[in-house]
């Protein structure tokens, strides 16, 4: 029997494209015993390293999925009030959250979103803003520059015209990434700009306005990144329902970094920062030293007001 070491490149339908550390690709099934064992949130997924079992015939049989570092995952109601973790890709050490300075423009509230699930899965994020060559580099630098101030790492691009494509791409080397954002912001075609071989499907941004939201890409893969770095990127579907995406009230306070330092001068422990007396958070917001906007985005979380 030989087995390998891999990296799950592809998960779809059951069949997986491993990356071998012998530098070949298998196509892989899970071994039965495993998928009886495991619950479906543990059964192997993009970024997973796994021990394959090489299988005469040339495709291979996943044996064991080594345990996670991190993963980047959303909490779905299940039935009965319970939760099901639904893992997008494991052991990712960068989530690029790409939105467009225009076409269609960008959402604050969803930006906030987005960063909300990366603190909550504990990935650092990278805020790509896309499609700077609509808009201009000033105008850019006012949708995106709040980010900045709070401490978040902002690379201006345009996948059309090669606007900061150096720039991404030195973020991006020798890490294994996933880029993920609405649909219509130009993921795909800013990872065809940097790395033409990649050839991913780019849709047409007409049908994006016409309110459809076709999504062009269907399925999260890993690519390798060439240049001596190394590294890996998904492209992942344009992200629609990120109502979805539950994070217990008890800690979204937290996944705004720059709301931590007031949570502790609350005079109520439990407080939710909405209504109660000598609230820590609300008096940074009166004072201005957080912003109304993140704070706004804060309670139409809490209260499940995703609207705008
Ligand atoms: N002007 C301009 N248009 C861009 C830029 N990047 C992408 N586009 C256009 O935006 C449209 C959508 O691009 P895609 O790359 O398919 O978007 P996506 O984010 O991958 O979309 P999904 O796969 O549906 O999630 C296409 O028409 C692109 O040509 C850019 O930097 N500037
Ligand atoms: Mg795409
Ligand atoms: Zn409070």
């Amino acid at each position: 029997m030989t087995m390998t070491r891999g990296l799950v490149l592809r998960a779809l339908a059951g069949f997986y494209t491993i990356a071998t550390e012998e530098g070949d690709l298998i196509e892989a099934r899970l071994r039965g015993k495993m998928k009886k064992e495991r619950q479906a949130s543990d059964l192997a997924v993009i970024g997973d390293r796994v021990v394959v079992e090489r299988l005469p015939d040339g495709t291979g049989a996943i044996a064991s999925v080594e345990p996670r570092e991190r993963r980047f995952s959303r909490r779905q109601p299940g039935p009965r009030g319970s939760w099901r973790e639904d893992v997008m890709v494991a052991n990712a050490d960068l989530v690029a959250i790409v939105f467009a300075c225009d076409r269609p423009p960008p959402n604050p509230r969803l930006i906030d979103r987005f960063l909300v699930v990366t603190e909550y899965n504990e990935v650092p994020a990278l805020i790509v803003a896309n499609k700077v060559d609509l808009i201009g580099a000033d105008a850019a630098l006012e949708l995106f520059g709040p980010y900045e101030r709070i401490g978040y790492d902002v690379v201006y691009t345009a996948a059309k015209g090669g606007i900061g494509l150096e720039d991404l791409r030195e973020r991006l080397a020798g890490k294994l990434s996933i880029v993920t954002g609405p649909s219509g912001v130009g993921k795909s075609t800013l990872l065809n700009a940097l790395q033409p071989g990649l050839q991913l499907a780019t849709g047409d941004v007409s049908e994006v306005e016409s309110g459809k939201g076709k999504h062009t890409t269907t399925h999260a893969e890993l690519h390798p990144l060439v240049g001596d770095a190394g590294g890996y990127v998904a492209d992942t579907p344009g992200i629609r329902q990120l109502g979805l995406w539950q994070i217990p009230a008890t800690e979204l306070a937290w996944c705004f970094p720059e709301f931590r330092e007031h949570l502790g001068a609350c005079a109520f422990n439990d407080c939710s920062h909405l209504h109660e007396p000598r609230c820590g958070l609300r008096a940074a917001v009166e004072t201005g030293v957080v912003s109304a906007q993140r704070y706004d985005s804060y309670r139409r979380l809490l209260t499940g007001d995703l609207a705008g």
